[in-house]
């Protein structure tokens, strides 16, 4: 079995999609602990109903990045996982970190990369007009938002959307496309290739899925 740590900081709907995807399609894998910044994160709650070790580590106590980053990373190896899951985890974290976990950490990102990196996608969507959009699950390398990418969905912007309705529509096609992109990690299907993500021929079709409104 592999092992998975999951790191949220609110609502933990992709955790929750992950956690259910295992369950029901019996993965060779095991998420052993989800991990929150954040005191308050309701998804911690459906983490411990599942019966999964859930633990804090409260970033706004630690007064530098370099100080939260060592005790994450404390927290997380108790756990021994094959792989860590960012799934909604609102912290930039530094490079001795990210190396730690080099090819082993997963993010979803909520737009087509390499469009819009960083904070408020949604809203930078809309206002540079395009007509598309998605979200992406990528490897996490130092450089933020960058890393090499795993799967995309894309979603049309429709008339009326708000910064809402476009992240409904993107956060439906996220719930499909990172327990996939994780389950042909613990399946062994990802190889990395220099900055280019390989994955077992009969996987390779559905990496990319193009919603039609
Ligand atoms: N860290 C590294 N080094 N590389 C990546 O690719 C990372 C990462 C940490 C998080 C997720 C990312 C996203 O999918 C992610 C990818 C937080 C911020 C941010 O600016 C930006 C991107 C992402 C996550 N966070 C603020 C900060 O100062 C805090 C914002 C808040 O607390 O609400 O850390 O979008
Ligand atoms: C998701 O849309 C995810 O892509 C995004 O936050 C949401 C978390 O939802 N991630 C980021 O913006 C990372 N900076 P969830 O907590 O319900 O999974």
């Amino acid at each position: 079995m592999r092992k998975i740590v999951i790191l949220i900081s609110g609502r933990g709907s992709n955790m929750r999609a992950i956690v259910q995807a295992a369950k029901e399609q019996q993965w060779p894998a095991e998420i052993v602990a989800v991990i929150s910044n954040k005191a308050d994160a309701s998804g911690l709650e459906y983490a411990a109903s599942m019966g999964i070790a859930t633990v804090v580590v409260a970033s706004r106590d630690f007064t530098s990045r370099e100080a939260f980053d060592a005790v994450l990373q404390q927290e997380i190896d108790r756990f021994a996982p094959d792989l860590v899951v960012l799934a909604g985890f609102m912290r930039i974290l530094t490079t001795p970190f990210v190396t730690h976990y080099s090819g082993r950490m997963l993010n979803i990102h909520p737009s087509l990369l390499p469009s819009f990196t960083g904070l408020a996608t949604h809203r930078q969507a809309l206002t540079a007009g395009v007509r598309i959009h998605g979200t992406t699950v990528h490897f996490v390398t130092p450089e933020l938002d960058h890393g090499p990418i795993i799967a995309q969905a894309a979603v049309p912007v429709l008339p009326g959307d708000t910064e809402q309705s476009l992240a409904e529509r993107v956060l439906v096609q996220e719930h499909v496309i990172y327990p996939k992109a994780v389950r042909w990690f613990v399946e062994g299907k990802l190889t990395l290739e220099g900055d280019l993500v390989h994955i077992g021929a009969e996987s390779t079709e559905s990496a990319g899925i193009a919603c039609v409104g």
